[in-house]
């Protein structure tokens, strides 16, 4: 800035004490408000919902101040920022989220309270964002909040679905899915930015051109499609620094081709037109698989294309050449579902800004990283060369350009190992030829993370472990986090406050690590005695939630067992209903005196399937035809109960997660890339039971092995288990059990007999009965630790003690000084 410049800005800010007030009659007057302008309801008659919408349009504003200041704080300051560009947020609620990282949550109350209204109650009526499926989902979420928090100068880009996750619901047992049009009642955590768009272009033809003197590839798209930005603020905690999710919908683009309404057919035109807004209409439901679908190609491409766009649109804003790009910019993709945005980023410097190929190559290598989350090589995506072909024809060809100087330097390396050159290759040579998006990403980015530390030990040892001989260096690792501040401070108000009570300081909600000062009080009575109290209201709430959706009565007295995440065989939900239908059995089969000595158990299990996968939703009907049989056996009484949570998303967690005392992370070893539901159930002072695996081995080294049950097979053993085929041991109980669901004890034998042949003869892929005698066994410890209320209690307490390790905060710090190399910028106002 120029001297004149800056005292125009610095005018500007001082101008700028008219800051929304925070205190409650300000905000009282700020809600009545929005109550009759925005809501355009009578400020002395209106209803839950419209109180809650007012109340967010209110938040809302203070929330734009900050963005605005943060924003233009950065901008001034030019810092090397980070985009971190995902195709799933899983955001949830933002009511409370923002309130608390605003610090203005008792103000809001207050206000509230003298308006005739409860906060908790209005915040129950958002509706959660679920544009995301899960773990992965969710991680984008934590670590936004990690970036604004730790005041990262940091953007989000993905897509703004107008259908989120499907809504499970669930009838006689089944799974059934419907449209989840989240959209239906406003959303006023974002602000729609007409202005703010981009054409992004689809099908047609690459030619050649002279242009300028220089020798050119042009697109000539077959269709255009424009890109709408949404921006959803994301406040830091504790600093005024508020980033941006920029969120893309598709609209039809602007510029008529006369031709196609000169036919006469002007209806069917538009029309036509209007069928671009499919494009991001619909989130995929199935995570983990990629069916070769032009939807999904589109919708990745659609969000990769406007969010680089806008990216180099940003830095040419203050820069006059490339020059300094990979200075200034770090683009993180999360797993290859954004993989385009690196052809991309070669496009649109060599066709359009007329970088030179390899000065723009070496930009590209410079700027991109990304993280890995998945095993599971039939897990990575393949994109057919037909589709591609049809849909980006400029970026196949640069794909291919990419690969053949890759294949030439392979050479080099290796001679003619045609093996190695073939497995190594973007393209996969084959009965459909296709793009292996890994690849492309492996050879275009300088850093590649696993997502714990057994995961990237996989990586460099099995999946790429080629890629890894090559080139060691860009292979890391960055054990996956939660954010304290949702799953704790939002999610668990009671043990926020104790937590502080007893560390003296709430300093902990951004620094993390003195959570540990929870261990210098483990033995004192008191805080044992109020820790078993705030977790047993926790456990009323729960229980009176469970109650309301689906009717079955729990005591908060029994052990609240949990297990919650998406429905998958390697997750092994499986594994813990056959437990419980042993437990059923033995219970049973014990008489009167012997029943006494049973620890009550209520097994709650809660999670999606996706739509197409078969067995995940036989899983849920055997659930259900189980918990049916148990909980009406009067025989058993309290003893034990069996009920799945339908519609399992963010806020069901984290009504689920304080109330749950042992928790379930059983996956067959090495299947788990991470795992971050054992993160937030542990920051909570939930047990865990668990299989030694993904991030849960880490867990283990900060918690110690005492205050976890543990079993099963290892990693390393599960190749030779699976070699051994039927050799393989199998206990009774576990035949017994599935003979129990074969024979029809649960009825729908002919329904779960897939199931049942899934474990048994040459099947069990996921070692089910091998696992089985340990997991009974590791049950019986959690039973005789819960008998013992002290010990317990003093487990949970260092659970919580022993979690800041997996803050989300420790996660981005690492990104941001290993990969992206950003610094902190925060904003002064
Ligand atoms: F297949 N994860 C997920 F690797 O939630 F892409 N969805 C996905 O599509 C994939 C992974 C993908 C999960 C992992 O299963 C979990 O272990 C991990 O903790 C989480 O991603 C975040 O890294």
């Amino acid at each position: 800035f120029g001297e004149g410049e800056k005292a125009k800005v610095e005018r500007m800010f001082g101008l700028m004490d008219g800051f929304l007030k925070n205190d409650p009659v300000s905000l009282q007057k700020d809600i009545l408000d929005h109550v009759e302008y925005t809501v355009g309801r009578s400020r002395f008659s209106f209803d839950d919902f419209e109180a809650y919408q007012a109340l967010s349009h209110s938040v809302r504003d203070r929330l734009i101040e900050r963005w605005h200041d943060t924003q233009q704080y950065f901008k001034r300051k030019d810092p090397k920022r980070l985009y971190y560009l995902s195709l799933e947020f899983l955001m949830g609620r933002s009511l409370s989220n923002s309130v608390i990282n605003l610090g203005i949550k008792d103000q809001c109350a207050d206000a509230l309270n003298q308006l005739g209204f409860e906060f908790e109650v209005l915040a129950e009526q958002e509706g959660d964002a679920a544009l995301g499926n899960g773990g992965l989902a969710r991680l984008a979420a934590c670590q936004m909040d990690s970036l604004a928090t730790m005041d990262f100068p940091a953007w989000g880009y993905g897509l703004r679905y107008q259908y989120g996750l499907f809504r499970q619901v669930i009838l006689d047992g089944f799974q059934h899915e419907q449209p989840d049009y989240w959209l239906n009642f406003g959303n006023p955590w974002e602000i729609e930015h007409l202005r703010i768009s981009y054409a992004v272009k689809f099908y047609g033809t690459v030619e050649e051109k002279q242009l300028d003197g220089h020798h050119c590839k042009v697109w000539v798209p077959g269709e255009t499609v424009e890109a709408v930005a949404y921006d959803n603020p994301i406040p830091g905690y504790g600093t005024r620094n508020t980033t941006n999710l920029r969120l893309w919908a598709a609209k039809p683009n602007g510029h008529y081709d006369l031709e196609s309404f000169d036919t006469g057919d002007y209806i069917n035109a538009v029309i036509n037109r209007q069928r671009a807004e499919t494009i991001s209409s619909i989130l995929y439901p199935d995570d983990r698989s990629y069916q070769g679908k032009e939807l999904r190609l589109k919708q990745q491409y659609f969000f990769v294309s406007a969010s680089v766009q806008d990216i180099i649109r940003r830095f040419k804003d203050s820069h006059r050449n490339f020059d300094q790009f990979p200075e200034k910019v770090a683009l993180q993709l999360n797993d290859t579902h954004p993989s385009l945005a690196i052809p991309e980023v070669m496009r649109i410097l060599v066709d359009e800004e007329l970088v030179n190929w390899h000065n723009a190559w070496d930009i590209v290598r410079k700027i991109f990283s990304f993280t890995v989350h998945t095993v599971v090589p039939g897990g990575l995506e393949k994109i057919p060369v037909d589709l591609l072909s049809s849909l980006l024809p400029r970026h196949l060809q640069i794909i291919y350009d990419i690969n053949f100087s890759f294949v030439e330097e392979l050479k080099k390396r290796f001679g003619l190992d045609y093996d190695r050159l073939s497995r190594m290759s973007i393209v996969e040579e084959g009965a459909v030829k296709s793009i292996r998006m890994a690849n492309l990403s492996l050879v275009c980015c300088h850093a590649i993370d696993g997502v714990s530390r057994i995961h990237s030990d996989i990586l460099k040892t099995r999946v790429f472990k080629d890629f890894f001989e090559l080139w060691p260096q860009k292979f890391q690792y960055k054990t996956n986090g939660v954010s304290q501040r949702r799953w704790i401070v939002v999610s668990n108000p009671g043990l926020c406050a104790l937590i502080s009570k007893w560390l003296g300081t709430d300093a902990w909600i951004r620094d993390i690590d003195l959570i540990m000062g929870l261990r210098d009080h483990v033995e004192d009575a008191e805080l044992q005695q109020q820790w078993k109290m705030v977790r047993r209201v926790n456990k009323i709430r729960l229980a009176e939630y469970i109650e309301a959706m689906i009717g079955v009565k729990i005591s908060p007295d029994a052990m609240f067992d949990v297990q919650i995440k998406r429905i998958h065989e390697y997750k092994r939900q499986l594994l813990n209903i056959l437990g419980i239908i042993h437990r059923y059995d033995c219970i049973k089969n014990m008489n009167k005196s012997d029943r006494r000595n049973v620890v009550p158990r209520v097994c709650i299990i809660g999670g999606k399937a996706a739509p197409g996968y078969e067995i995940a939703k036989k899983i849920i009907k055997l659930c259900h035809a189980v918990g049916e049989t148990i909980n009406n056996d009067p025989d058993i009484g309290g003893l034990l109960k069996l009920v799945f949570i339908p519609d399992y998303n963010v806020s069901v967690a984290e009504l689920v997660i304080p109330g749950s005392d042992l928790s379930q992370h059983i996956s067959t070893a090495g299947h788990e890339a991470s795992g971050t539901g054992n993160m937030k159930l542990l920051m909570n002072g939930c047990l865990l039971l668990a299989t030694v695996d993904g991030s849960t081995i880490e867990i283990i080294e900060e918690i110690g092995k005492e205050n976890m049950f543990l079993f099963g097979a290892k990693a390393h053993e599960v190749a030779t288990l699976r070699a051994k085929g039927q050799a393989r041991k199998v206990p009774l109980q576990f035949s017994r059990v599935v003979r129990k669901i074969r024979d029809g004890y649960f009825g729908s034998e002919v329904y779960f007999k897939s199931l049942c042949d899934s474990l048994e003869g040459s099947g069990d892929f996921y070692l089910l009965g091998n696992d089985f005698a340990s997991y009974l066994e590791a049950q019986a410890e959690a039973d005789k630790a819960f008998v013992d209320q002290e010990r317990w209690t003093k487990m949970s307490i260092l659970c919580t003690a022993g979690s800041g390790r997996f803050s989300s905060d420790r996660t981005v710090g690492e990104y941001a000084e290993k990969t992206w190399r950003i610094e902190p910028c925060r904003c002064p106002f």
